[in-house]
């Protein structure tokens, strides 16, 4: 049964779908599937087949649209799910999230938002097509305690850097941990821009920024 749902899930998302996709996550939330598991093992693998169809020339542009839209009609449904668990939290920590420059995927990046809100962060998305500068001042202005920065595309990969560059010049880059993520991103490549963390999906980087803040406190006392 479960099985039927996530596949059918699944099948809205590769047929761009919105009001299917949106029905079924209904569907679940009635039926007691735990939401990151709707997403997870229903739509996310919708996702990846659109993606390798596109990249064999099987489907469009508008075709990868339709399917975007079919994910977005799923997380408002279960968005709000998840995000409920937050506020019975106690505050983890100030995170400053957005996708970088000449990159307009979001999914994910809502995706890492929304995990991380559910584990009582409090999050400021800035959204896509993020300049380094626009994130070195939000951390700025809410004391952020980790950056997490997007990146789905392989062009716009080398922009990661660019936003921890962006802190460094204002100063700020000993006050904050980054963290990476997107699909073409790697803890190597992480590693060789000098971010603090690399995860490869939304339930990791809510224990990688758990981890991040362990050793920010760490650092503060430390320097006492
Ligand atoms: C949906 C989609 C789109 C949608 C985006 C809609 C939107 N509002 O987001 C649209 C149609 C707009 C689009 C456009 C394009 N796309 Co596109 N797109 C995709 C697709 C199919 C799915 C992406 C997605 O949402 N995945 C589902 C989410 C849940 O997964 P995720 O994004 O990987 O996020 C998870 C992890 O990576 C991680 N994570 C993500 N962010 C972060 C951040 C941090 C801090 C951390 C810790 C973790 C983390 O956690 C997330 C949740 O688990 C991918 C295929 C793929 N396999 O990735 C192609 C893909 C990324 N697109 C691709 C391309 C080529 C394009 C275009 C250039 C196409 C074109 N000719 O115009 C444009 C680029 C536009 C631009 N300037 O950005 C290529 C990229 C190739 C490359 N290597 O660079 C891909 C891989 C498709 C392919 N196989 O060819 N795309």
């Amino acid at each position: 049964m479960a099985n039927d749902l996530l596949s059918a899930m699944r099948q809205s998302i590769i047929d761009g779908a919105p009001e299917t996709a949106s029905t079924l996550a209904q569907q679940a939330l009635t039926n007691g599937l735990a939401p990151i598991d709707a997403i997870n093992n229903g739509y996310v693998p919708g996702m990846h087949e659109v993606g390798e169809h596109f990249a064999r020339g099987q489907m469009f542009l508008p075709d990868m649209m339709a399917s975007a839209e079919a994910m977005r009609a799923a997380m408002a449904v279960i968005d709000p799910e998840l995000r409920k668990l937050g506020t019975e939290r106690p505050m983890a920590g100030v995170v400053v999230l957005g996708t970088t420059k000449g990159d307009i995927h979001e999914i994910g990046k809502i995706l890492v938002g929304t995990l991380l809100t559910a584990h009582g962060f409090q999050v400021h998305d800035l959204g896509v097509d993020v300049a380094g500068e626009r994130f070195a001042a939000k951390v700025r202005e809410v004391k952020a305690d980790i950056v997490g920065v997007s990146a789905l595309l392989t062009t716009t990969m080398r922009n990661q850097k660019g936003v921890l560059e962006a802190l460094e010049k204002a100063g700020l880059r000993s006050q904050v941990k980054v963290m990476v993520g997107g699909a073409p991103v790697t803890k190597r490549w992480a590693d060789e821009i000098g971010a603090d963390g690399y995860a490869p999906n939304a339930i990791s980087a809510v224990a990688l920024a758990q981890e991040l803040m362990k050793d920010k406190l760490q650092d503060v006392t430390v320097q006492l």
